[in-house]
């Protein structure tokens, strides 16, 4: 029917059939005219044209999937980061060229369309933004998904500067609407907190405890539907909205406390008002819990849902679906499936038990303690008293194994219990994943090594055979096709189009990589990415940056190891040898940077100004003469990242070894032809690996070093003071020189780095700068420069999040694709 003229309006692909959906739904979506219609109604429009052409799909699909039982991974993640989707979708559906062509009948810019629709950003950062990216291959590999989150009415806060600080601005996604999603008002789940358990003997004389809570709410779904690339799967995400329970139905009305029972509701409501930014102190954390709690909840009360409309009883659940916890957030899930088994379900422990562990599996996101989750039992018993009591009792079981296995190490029982003890005791989220997991793994092969010797040392001792690495991916098609359609068109020239389905396809570009005249459109490719980027951040800051310098970028929440400043230490290094030197023969360069600091985080939100302020100073030094420029892009988000990461000549990957569990930034730049400067740290060492050391700038200390280098004694003050450049570099930050006088504005920043340094800057200082005038001297030749850009591009296949993605299905999961077919199903 493709193209005929009698094609349905509703789900036909060519532009007519699109054009006629197009104007149907301003009519009967929007009830607009064309000559009032805002680029918010057309916006809306195209997204209900493109979402009619997805629901055939996702019906087809959910049919498909239920027919064969099909074993199912569920994905519980308090984040998934999604980022715009009317682009990505319309390459999932392969209706590009006949969305421009209609669009172009109609005269509309698809661009300012595009550029209307609003960040869902229910993440923080990498965590969230890897949750997205695996939905998007599981769809694409067939394989029957579902995400599991929280519809957070507030995501990520916006991020905007005032003078040089950054200002969180409260985030608004919903607020005029989200075409994707779709209510499902019926399926609702009851979610309670508080109150307290009894002991009670049922029926058959067993032993049984009810928990009799004070708080009860419900959880409504909100489903969106995630295309496959290049299949008609389309699988679900399922986020999590709460809303006023029976407490608010009844109760108050009979007591006539009307306003009592609106803030009931109002309190329940809050539950998925807002996403926590990371790093936020411990005040205010009841609610986090209550959200883990929430959704979690849902999300197997659902799974059981769906299970026993095959079975019988829960006796498989297991072998239906395949529970991942992404990092620590869901882990209250363990002690909740017990719950529900036993307590709801009437089974015995130990066969909910069993069924437990070989349902859930566990990714581990993070080596920093203080990152580690922690309730207090306090908190803990008051929201969730008899999940408390399933925790204890798991922990109890648990720790009598230990005590068999291990009679005369009390210690090693004390660090594996599921509590810490001390004057706040506290329940450890990563040893109840842990324990109620059939795997776990860490997310780069470095992370793996370090967390089977050091978070996870004592369990990796006992079960060694449960621990596994799955380095990070991430998805081609919205980090190459969508956001770089000239190297996507370069790309499918020479290899085909098979490498978006298939990207170690893209080695293909290597026979390449030397020939003059691919090399010169290969620069082209990238020059049109840097204007590009450039006009956006001349409309952003004001800041007009020359795209023939050297695009120098870092973009990444603010972190002090992840080391934006060190970056800004060599910044202030090469101004400083400018006004030394001011005929200097240096490549132009222009630093980008980007990111969020969490609200609460001081030294962060330090770090962003100390950037703005230097930034100030050198862009305004008619001294420097363009050599250099730096700016600070606001409000980094998938959608401001689309348009970044293309742009790159190098990405900056300087976290201290041993700290980033993996990152992605490194593979998304990588992919788009950057060569990264970076340590041996997460997954840069497999980047390296991958890419060819050649084409990488390694410098900094190994993990061992750092380890070595803080338990000899650190002493940072002995590096300022005997490194001139670096001594003038921090004495410049607090000189003044960019704070208008003010020697006391960055002192905590400058007071750190000499006495504390906790993350090594200055012992990498040196080795950082060599290696960074070692980049500057391979771009003065461009041949040199391009073909290791087009090696980095051809040898990034690896880092496709299909790739993960089979690795889970086979190492973890245990799960066969579904291919499902709109002309084969119907
Ligand atoms: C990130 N973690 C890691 N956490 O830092 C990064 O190395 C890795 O590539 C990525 O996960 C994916 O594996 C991360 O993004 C968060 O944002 C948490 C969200 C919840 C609060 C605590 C931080």
């Amino acid at each position: 029917m493709h193209g005929s003229t009698d094609e349905r309006t509703r789900t036909g692909m060519s532009p007519e059939a699109l054009k006629r959906a197009f104007v149907d739904s301003m009519f009967f979506n929007q009830a607009r005219y064309w000559r009032v219609a805002t680029t918010h109604d057309l916006f809306m429009a195209a997204a209900y044209t493109v979402r009619d052409r997805m629901l055939e799909r996702w019906i087809r699909t959910a049919e498909a999937y239920r027919d064969v039982r099909a074993r199912t991974v569920c994905y519980l993640s308090a984040e998934f980061l999604l980022g715009p989707q009317l682009g990505n979708n319309l390459i999932n559906l392969g209706i590009v060229d006949s969305a421009r062509q209609g669009a172009r009948d109609l005269g509309i810019d698809l661009e300012a369309i595009f550029a209307e629709e609003p960040e869902p950003g229910l993440g923080n950062g990498g965590l969230g933004r890897l949750a997205a990216c695996y939905l998007d291959s599981l769809a694409t590999l067939s394989v029957p998904a579902i995400g599991y989150g929280i519809r957070y009415e507030h995501g990520i806060f916006d991020q905007s500067i005032d003078d040089g600080w950054q200002v969180e601005d409260c985030d608004l996604w919903l607020s005029h609407g989200n075409p994707w999603e779709i209510p499902r008002y019926h399926l609702r789940y009851p979610v309670q907190f508080g109150g307290h358990t009894e002991p009670y003997t049922d029926e058959h004389g067993r032993f049984r405890v009810r928990w009799v809570p004070r708080i009860d709410l419900y959880g409504i779904a909100y489903d969106t539907p995630i295309l496959g690339f290049g299949v008609d799967n389309t699988n679900l995400l399922r986020l999590w909205h709460a809303t006023a329970g029976r407490s608010f139905d009844l109760q108050a009305f009979h007591q006539g406390d009307y306003y009592g029972a609106v803030h009931a509701k109002v309190a329940a409501e809050n539950i998925t008002k807002v996403l926590y930014p990371n790093d936020e102190p411990e005040v205010g954390k009841e609610l986090r819990l209550k959200q883990q709690y929430f959704f979690v909840s849902c999300s197997l009360q659902d799974m059981i849902r769906l299970h026993l409309q095959d079975a019988e009883t829960l006796e498989d659940f297991h072998e239906k679906f395949s529970a991942q916890l992404n990092d620590t957030h869901p882990a209250i899930a363990v002690a909740e499936l017990m719950r529900l088994c036993v307590d709801e379900h009437g089974m015995d422990w130990e066969p909910a038990w069993d069924i437990t562990r070989q349902t859930f599996a566990y990714t581990n996101h993070t080596l920093l303690p203080e990152a580690l989750e922690t309730w207090p039992v306090d908190l803990f018993g008051r929201l969730l008293p008899r999940h408390l009591e399933i925790i204890y009792e798991i922990n109890r079981r648990f720790l009598d194994e230990l005590r068999i296995r291990f009679p005369f190490d009390p210690e090693r029982i004390e660090r594996m219990s599921l509590i810490a003890e001390g004057p706040v005791r506290r329940v450890r989220m990563a040893n109840l994943a842990t324990v109620g997991s059939f795997a776990v793994n860490g997310v780069a092969a470095m992370h793996s090594e370090l967390v089977k010797s050091t978070v996870l040392r004592d369990f990796h001792d006992l079960w060694p055979e449960r621990f596994h690495n799955v380095t990070n991916g991430v998805t081609p098609r919205r980090f190459i096709q969508l956001s770089n359609p000239d190297l996507c068109g370069l790309v499918t020239e020479v290899a085909g189009t098979g490498w978006a389905r298939d990207a170690d396809n893209l080695r293909r570009l290597e026979p390449h990589a030397r020939d003059a005249a691919f090399q010169e459109r290969w620069r082209a490719m990238k020059r049109a990415a840097k204007e590009r980027l450039g006009a956006r951040i001349q409309q952003t800051t004001g800041v007009l940056v020359d795209p023939l310098s050297m695009f120098d970028i870092q973009v990444k929440r603010f972190h002090e190891y992840k080391r934006q400043h060190l970056n800004l230490l060599h910044i202030v290094t090469l101004y400083e040898r400018i006004k030394q030197n001011p005929g200097l023969d240096m490549t132009p360069r222009t630093f980008v940077f980007g990111g969020k600091a969490a609200p609460g985080y001081f030294m962060a939100k330090l770090i962003i100004k100390a950037i703005h302020s230097v930034a100030e100073v050198i862009n305004r030094d008619p001294q420097v003469n363009g050599l250099l420029r730096v700016v600070f892009v606001p409000n980094f988000n998938v959608k401001n990242a689309e348009v970044i990461y293309p742009a790159a000549d190098l990405s900056e990957q300087i976290s201290t070894a041993g700290k980033e569990a993996s990152g992605t930034g490194n593979m998304k730049f990588s992919m788009n032809g950057a060569l990264t400067i970076g340590t041996l740290d997460g997954a840069n060492v497999e980047i390296r690996d991958a890419v060819g050391p050649e084409n990488f700038f390694l410098f900094g200390l190994t993990v061992e070093e750092v380890e070595r280098t803080l338990a000899e004694g650190y002493r940072p003050w002995e590096i300022y003071r005997e490194h001139t450049e670096l001594r003038t570099a921090i004495d410049l930050l607090h000189s003044g020189l960019f704070s208008h006088g003010d020697t006391d504005l960055f002192r905590p920043l400058t007071d750190s780095l000499i006495h504390h340094d906790p993350y090594l800057l200055l012992a990498d200082y040196q080795a950082y700068v060599e290696t960074q005038a070692q980049a500057e001297a391979r771009f003065r030749n461009p041949m040199d420069w391009t073909r290791m850009s087009i090696l980095n591009t051809a040898r990034m296949g690896h880092f496709s999040s299909d790739r993960a993605i089979r690795e889970y299905c086979e190492k973890i999961w245990r799960v066969q694709p579904v291919p499902v077919s709109l002309t084969t199903t119907r």
